[in-house]
Formats: C-alpha cells, structure tokens, sequence
C-alpha cells in the first residue's frame, strides 16, 4: 500500500472520529445514553434488544437506530411492532456504521425526549471496532454456537467495549463450549470488563443485564454537564 492511501484511510478515520465526538456531545446535552452493540450476524442483536425494550420501556424513553447492509427493514419492523421509535439505516453495502449514519439517524430522534438509545450495528466481527460512533457504552454480543475461540480470532472488536454479553446459553448443553477458555481471552485484551451471560429465548439472566443498564442508563440522566 503507498503511503499515500495510507494518509488518506487516516484522515478518514479522524474525520470519524470528529463527528463521533459530535454526536456524544449532542447525547450528553439531552442526558441521553448511547450503546452501540456490535456482534456477528446471528448472535442475537435483535433479540436482546427487544428483550431489552419489553424490560425497560415501562421506566425509559427508548429508540433504536438499526443498521443493515442490505435495504431492509426486517429488524426495524420489529422493534417498531413494540410501538418504540426506530430509524433504518442502510449502509449502502458497507459493512459497519460509521458516525455519519448515525447522525443521520438521530436528526430522526427528538433526544431530548429519550433517555436511551440503541444502535445495531451491522453484524460484523470486524471493521465495526475501528468506526466510533458516539455512543457512550459499546457492547459486543458473542453467543455459545459461535465457538470459544473468537476473542483470540477477532481481537479488535473485544478491546474497547464496556460489557461482553454471552447470549445463547440454553445452547450449553449441545455445543463444546470452553467458558474458561473464552473468559481467558476476553480478559487478555480488556481486563475487568463486565461480562454477561444470558439467553434471550429463555430469559435467563436477563435481569443482570437490565440491571447493569439501567445503572448507565440513570448515571447518564443524572450526569451534570
Ligand atoms: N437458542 C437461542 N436462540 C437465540 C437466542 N437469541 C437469539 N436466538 C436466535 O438466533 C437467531 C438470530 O437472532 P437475531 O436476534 O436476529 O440475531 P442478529 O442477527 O445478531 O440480530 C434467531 O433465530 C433467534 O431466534 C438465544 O438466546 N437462544
Ligand atoms: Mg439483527
Ligand atoms: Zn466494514
């Protein structure tokens, strides 16, 4: 690669970067929490998050901002379904959100009416990690039939997230799945950070999920500016 286009993928990325910085500013003038949740194609990031809106909605002003490769709107129809506000970002083909789309997305939203709100982004183990977004809490969803291995496989994406929800347990019993293993990794590249074990089809530890989010979710509304 020439220096060149090295300079150019840079200046890319600081522009990102700037208007990432934008968007957080503009989430904190409304006391309004960002998470940006980020996982492979059928880890369950749809799921948790209706999971998460038919266990919030009664006490937060939720809305969604879903992203998707392709022009469709199957997730947003179904957050939409639970009467929460949502906005359909479709990539272009691109392969993550960058913080463009996302502002796009929120001059959809009245933030200072909502207290959290949900980006999905594209599913991708990958590039994801190298675009903020502006969000305040960034969590990456592995689930049981994506193996162990992947922390050690796809390191980037696990390094600057504040929880990692380990979605899928019902599965347990029909996949090898080393959780020492797994937790091993994950703790190599981000020390201390939150881990949640959960399934969304069953329920099963989705309190402490909720609970966890509902502590950001309150220390962002009473944050003083
Ligand atoms: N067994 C099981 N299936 C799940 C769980 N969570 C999601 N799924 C299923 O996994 C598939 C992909 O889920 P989805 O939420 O669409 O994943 P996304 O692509 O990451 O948004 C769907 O068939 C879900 O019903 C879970 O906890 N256990
Ligand atoms: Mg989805
Ligand atoms: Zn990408």
């Amino acid at each position: 690669m020439s220096t060149e286009k090295v300079q150019i993928v840079e200046k890319i990325l600081d522009a990102n970067d700037q208007m990432a910085e934008e968007n957080q500013q503009a989430f904190d003038k409304n006391h309004t929490l960002a998470i940006n949740i980020m996982a492979s194609p059928g880890a369950g990031k749809t799921s948790l998050i209706l999971r998460t809106i038919e266990g919030l909605a009664k006490d937060y002003q939720i809305a969604v901002i879903e992203g998707d490769t392709a022009p469709v709107t199957i997730d947003a129809d179904k957050v939409h379904a639970l009467g929460i506000p949502v906005t359909q970002i479709n990539t272009g083909g691109d392969c993550h959100l960058d913080a463009l789309m996302v502002r796009k997305g929120m001059q959809a939203l009245d933030l200072n009416e909502v207290d959290l709100v949900i980006i999905e982004n594209v599913g991708n183990l990958v590039c994801p990690a190298a675009f903020k977004l502006g969000s305040h809490i960034n969590v990456v969803i592995a689930s049981i039939p994506e193996g162990d291995d992947k922390p050690y496989k796809y390191p980037n994406i696990y390094r600057g997230i504040q929880c990692l929800v380990l979605n899928k347990t019902d599965l347990k019993p029909y996949v090898d799945f080393n959780f020492e293993y797994f937790e091993k990794g994950i703790q190599i590249l981000n020390p201390g950070v939150e881990i949640i074990q959960l399934s969304s089809k069953t329920g099963d530890g989705l309190d402490t999920w909720l609970n966890w989010l509902r502590a950001q979710i309150d220390a962002k509304k009473h944050a003083t500016q």
